[in-house]
């Protein structure tokens, strides 16, 4: 018997480390690893799963081909050649910029970017730039710190007041939970601020129930009454701040109420809330990306950024505006891992506008190749989604699953998952802890690595630049990390198999030099107009939000709900009296971009006039992305799924 370190590949906060114990090649057991300061011994159920979902009945063992509408196996050989002869074939005959590269964050190893060197060895290709998921606070966060870095999880022990501001770690990120708890019971008061009372607000000590998208006002209002009490750091906003006299004469020209009325807080409420932030000291905020999906995202980010600093919260234990955490990326070779070179031409396209983008250009797009996302229900606007990626005349799809996108696809490659091959598997979310995974198991009979897909493709097109440079895994991970192992002062060998911490990485900011050009943090000018609509009146009078399942990552964990069970919705009594809906009533949901059959379900934590439902439904369930829209945040590309209204209609 042996056990073995691992760790989850799942696109969560998390990345937990997991022991694995193997008996005769065979893996008997699998749990949280009680030796890590974070994953402290448990991991969720998706994490047990990973374990189900390698011999999973449904799992794709073999190339699949569509032929007249119908799945076919084909070899690997066959499948290369076919692939191979037309990706040369488009880029020969077109130019490979007509050809898209879709990837997402299926899974976390590093070696699973293979597919982006690959694609800049063909000669650049069309990728997606911007966000689904995190865009516009990465932006946001950018521009006030010059990078996005967060405190050490054992740091918020020493916080006295922590805002948990549109994240739900009960749902998204478990192991920031016994953190919050035992800084509870520590006396550190918890307050949440969200528009659903969540099964984090449950156990919070304040929280505080903003109406959605209206976080900037708040954050303004609680600007507002910080410089009026002067409990703001006068020596903070002197000496590592730019911009607070434009941020102090704007907030000085409004009214407070203006200011509230939008958030649906009461007054004595927001200066409850501004008092545990700015007097009971230090504070952190949490934020979660709930927040910023909606056109104001960049800007909300922002605002709440500014508090932290005119309050100096920053760079100090048990302070900070935790977004995510881009410590250990800081110290991957990005050139190596991405192979941009001189001769590379891609070009991007908006990715929360991935269908308008294809659908505009439906004559020149020749291609595309999907790995790590099951793009066609996660991108907001199923149909046009639908629409856009059927009208591409070659579609490959890397998966392990008959996904919906694969299942539009013509070419679907199976490939292998965490237990089946090595890795080094790291978050860019939460904490900095990463562990270079070993291969556990052999791959199950059929399918084969993305690197092995890319280099025989690469084989096959005779990329020779490539094949020198990214045709060994060893080798691959040893030159993308060689930032870090230099960092951490050992050498590759040592990391194999082992969980470690990028220490130093406990408190960022201590030394207040900001990672901006100025050096300072920038502080936002408030008047960059926030554009707020609230259309109570409209023929959508309500507002719908659609939010992280707890058990499943995104579509990942739907694959086997019946087919036609109907995605629940919540909303609170007083909603459901204004419709004369009740419990388990089954009613269509209509937005302006399409219809979702419902089942009604009541929760009194959801605020008046939302419905909330959980991302993630196949296309079996319809999905909730039929209602939302497409379109952009004001920073860095981000879908804005929560800008959206419907109304209730019987069927
Ligand atoms: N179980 C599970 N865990 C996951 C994932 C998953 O799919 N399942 N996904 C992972 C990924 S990729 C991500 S990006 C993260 C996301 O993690 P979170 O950010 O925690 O999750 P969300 O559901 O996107 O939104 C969090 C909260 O934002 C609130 N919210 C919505 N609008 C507003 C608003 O206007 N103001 C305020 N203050 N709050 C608002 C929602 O009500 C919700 O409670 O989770 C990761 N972890
Ligand atoms: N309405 C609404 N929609 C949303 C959101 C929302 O809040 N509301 N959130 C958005 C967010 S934050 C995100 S991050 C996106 C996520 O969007 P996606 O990443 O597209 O969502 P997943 O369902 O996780 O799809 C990942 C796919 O990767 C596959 N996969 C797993 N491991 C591997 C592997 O090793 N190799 C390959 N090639 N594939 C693998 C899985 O089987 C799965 O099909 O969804 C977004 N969609
Ligand atoms: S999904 Fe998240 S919480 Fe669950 S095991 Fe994986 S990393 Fe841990
Ligand atoms: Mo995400």
């Amino acid at each position: 018997m042996k056990t073995i370190k691992t760790a989850c590949p799942l696109d969560c906060f998390d990345v937990c480390s997991i022991k694995v114990t193997l008996d005769n090649n065979k893996i008997i057991d699998v749990k949280g690893d009680d030796g890590d300061s974070i994953t402290k011994g448990f991991i969720c159920k998706k994490g047990m799963q990973l374990l189900e979902k390698i011999n999973h009945p449904k799992r794709l063992t073999s190339p699949m081909k569509k032929v007249k509408g119908k799945w076919i196996p084909i070899s690997w050989e066959k499948a290369i050649e076919e692939i191979g002869d037309k990706l040369m074939d488009i880029k020969k005959n077109y130019g490979s910029t007509t050809l898209i590269h879709y990837a997402e964050d299926g899974h976390g190893g590093l070696l699973k970017n293979i597919d982006t060197a690959f694609f800049n060895a063909y000669g650049g290709v069309a990728v997606p730039k911007g966000s689904l998921c995190w865009g516009a606070g990465i932006k946001a966060q950018t521009a006030d710190f010059g990078n996005v870095l967060g405190h050490d999880p054992h740091d918020h022990l020493n916080a006295k007041t922590i805002i948990i501001w549109g994240r739900n770690p009960a749902f998204t990120n478990a192991h920031l939970v016994p953190f919050l708890k035992e800084a509870q019971k520590k006396g550190t008061k918890i307050v949440v601020i969200d528009p659903i009372k969540t099964a984090t607000a449950s156990f919070s000590d304040y929280y505080y129930q903003v109406r959605p998208e209206t976080d900037g006002y708040l954050a303004m209002a609680m600007g507002k009454i910080i410089l009026e009490e002067k409990s703001y750091d006068e020596a903070f906003v002197m000496n590592h701040c730019n911009g607070f006299d434009d941020y102090k004469n704007y907030l000085n020209e409004l009214q407070l109420e203006t200011l509230i009325e939008p958030t649906g807080l009461m007054r004595e409420d927001v200066y409850e809330l501004t008092s545990l932030y700015a007097d009971n000291k230090p504070s952190s905020i949490i934020l979660g990306y709930g927040l910023q999906r909606y056109r104001n995202g960049g800007k909300n980010i922002r605002l709440i950024d500014a508090l932290g600093a005119i309050t100096g919260n920053i760079g100090i234990s048990g302070g900070g505006v935790n977004y995510a955490n881009k410590y250990i990326a800081g110290y991957i070779d990005s050139d190596y891992v991405s192979n941009v070179h001189s001769d590379v031409t891609s070009t991007s396209f908006k990715r929360p506008l991935f269908s308008k983008y294809v659908l505009e250009n439906r004559e020149k797009i020749k291609g595309i190749l999907v790995t790590k996302s099951n793009l066609v229900v996660q991108i907001p606007d199923t149909k046009k989604a639908i629409a856009a990626f059927s009208s591409i005349p070659f579609k490959v799809v890397i998966d392990h699953f008959m996904t919906d996108t694969a299942a539009l696809a013509d070419y679907v490659l199976p490939c292998t998952g965490i237990y089946e091959e090595e890795d080094f598997i790291f978050s860019s979310m939460w904490h900095s802890h990463c562990t270079y995974t070993e291969k556990i198991l052999e791959p199950i009979e059929g399918v084969k690595h993305e690197f092995e897909i890319f280099n025989r493709l690469a084989q096959y097109m005779k990329m020779e630049d490539f094949l020198e440079n990214y045709n060994n895994p060893k080798i691959y991970l040893e030159r993308a990390l060689k930032p870090l192992i230099e960092k951490l002062g050992c050498t590759f060998e040592e990391l194999k198999g082992k969980r470690f911490k990028l220490e130093g990485s406990d408190i960022p900011w201590q030394d207040k030099k900001f990672a901006t050009a100025s050096g300072k943090f920038e502080l936002i000018d408030p008047a960059i107009e926030i554009i707020y609509v609230d259309k109570k009146e409209s023929a959508y009078p309500l507002h719908f939000l659609t939010l992280h399942p707890k058990i499943s990552l995104h579509s990942q964990h739907y694959m086997d709900v019946a087919e036609g069970r109907f995605p629940e919705i919540f909303c609170n009594d007083k909603t459901m009296k204004r419709w004369n809906l009740v419990e388990e009533q089954k009613v269509m949901l209509i937005s302006p971009s399409g219809e979702l059959k419902v089942k009604v379900k009541l929760d009194d934590g959801v605020g008046d006039d939302i419905i909330i439902s959980y991302e993630g439904w196949w296309l079996k369930n319809q999905g909730v992305n039929n209602l939302t829209p497409e379109g952009i945040s004001d920073l860095g590309d981000q879908a804005i799924y929560n800008n959206c209204r419907c109304r209730i209609e019987g069927i």
